[in-house]
């Protein structure tokens, strides 16, 4: 039977400190104002079970996390994530926008780790086969400023690792949203006001196209 999903997936993406927390919310005041039903979430999590699995990706612990067990506990999350929140969201006509999906899996597991893509694409079709966001926001920051901004808060798991790991994530990034016509980038260097009207716009440009 073929799931009828009525409502826009829109995803934000971007390296810790790229402002897609402080972003989130241009993006939802700018759809409300556009009379769109809209709301929002995150990977990992977004349903009961899908943070307690994000508590166990996060957590900093003696025993190393193996890489492959990382990558699966995503996928594990995102599977609980689409069939209990994000499909009966869009199949209600509402837009749903997520705090990360499964760009951020090919840029940290995949850049990150290492693990290859082919993997990665096995996951993501036994997960959500053909769904794809509609839009991708992808907030781009040096790997020096994010740093900066993130300053000496407390760090979890992921956030621990060395600067070399954050160059591949970005790379990564960068090298699919030169594929994927869906992915917009937006420079989150400059300042919160310049970012915040690149976003804007980009949404106010996305539903002037989706009526
Ligand atoms: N992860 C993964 O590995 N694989 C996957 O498939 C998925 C996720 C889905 C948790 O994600 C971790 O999961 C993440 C990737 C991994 N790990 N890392 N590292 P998350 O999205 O929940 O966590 P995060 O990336 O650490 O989010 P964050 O720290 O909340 O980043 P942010 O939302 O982009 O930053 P922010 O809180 O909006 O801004 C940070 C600070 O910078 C704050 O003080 C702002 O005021 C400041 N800021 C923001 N923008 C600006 C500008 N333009 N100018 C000046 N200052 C700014």
């Amino acid at each position: 039977m073929v799931d009828r999903l009525t409502g826009k997936f829109l995803t934000l993406e971007g390296s810790e400190g790229a402002g897609k927390s402080s972003n989130l919310d241009i993006v939802v005041t700018t759809l409300r104002d556009c009379g769109v039903d809209v709301a929002t979430t995150r990977e990992p999590g977004g349903t009961e079970t899908a943070e307690s699995i994000r508590e166990l990706l996060l957590a900093v612990r003696d025993e190393p996390l193996d890489d492959l067990a990382e990558l699966l506990l995503m996928f594990a999350a995102r599977a609980q994530h689409l069939t209990t929140k994000i499909r009966p969201m869009l199949r209600a006509g509402t837009w749903v926008v997520c705090d990360r999906f499964t760009d951020a899996t090919y840029a940290y597991q995949g850049g990150g780790r290492g693990i290859d893509a082919a993997s990665i694409a096995l996951l993501e079709q036994l997960v959500h086969g053909d769904l794809q966001p509609d839009l991708t926001l992808y907030l781009d920051v040096p790997v020096e400023v994010a740093f900066q901004r993130i300053g000496d808060r407390d760090l979890d798991r992921i956030e621990r690792e060395e600067r070399a790991f954050f160059e591949r994530v970005r790379a990564n990034y960068l090298e699919r949203a030169g594929r994927e016509e869906r992915i917009e980038i937006i420079d989150a260097s400059a300042s919160l006001e310049a970012v915040a009207a690149a976003v804007e716009q980009t949404i106010r440009r996305f539903v002037a196209a989706h009526p």
